[in-house]
């Protein structure tokens, strides 16, 4: 009777977990939901995914040199990149990347900071920091 009663405790607890796991989905492990931080100091969130974030700030980009590439903005804020062309946005000190060059990302930044950044593109002669304040 009693190893009968643990067979259906163990059944049980493998549901529940087999539950969670299914529920905690909708998006890959390495992505960021557009809501939350993830525990990094920057999360990539897609350009779908974020259009609906408010946006501290915009880099774009014009020719081969990105425009407004120095924002400085608060700890949480959004920042947008929205190329104009094959740019992208990636971390000298490999905090982010905002993935295909021409691809539109935003970034979002939880920890107070200096975040130099080049485009994988152009790195000799396209570069910006993002500044984050507590
Ligand atoms: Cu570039």
């Amino acid at each position: 009777m009693r190893r009968y009663v643990v067979t259906l405790v163990l059944v049980g607890a493998a549901g529940l977990a087999a539950c969670g796991d299914d529920g905690g989905g909708g998006g890959t492990p390495d992505s960021a939901t557009p809501d939350s931080p993830s525990g990094s100091a920057v999360d990539v969130i897609s350009a779908a995914d974020c259009a609906s974030l408010t946006i501290a700030a915009t880099i774009a980009t014009a020719g081969t040199a990105f425009t407004d590439g120095d924002p400085t903005v608060a700890v949480g804020a959004i920042v947008k990149f929205a190329p104009n062309g094959s740019h992208d946005m990636v971390s000298d000190t490999g905090l982010f990347d905002t993935g295909e060059p021409s691809a539109t990302a935003c970034l979002r930044f939880n920890e107070a900071g200096s975040y130099p950044y080049h485009c994988s593109v152009h790195p000799a002669t396209m570069m910006g920091t993002v500044t984050v304040n507590q």
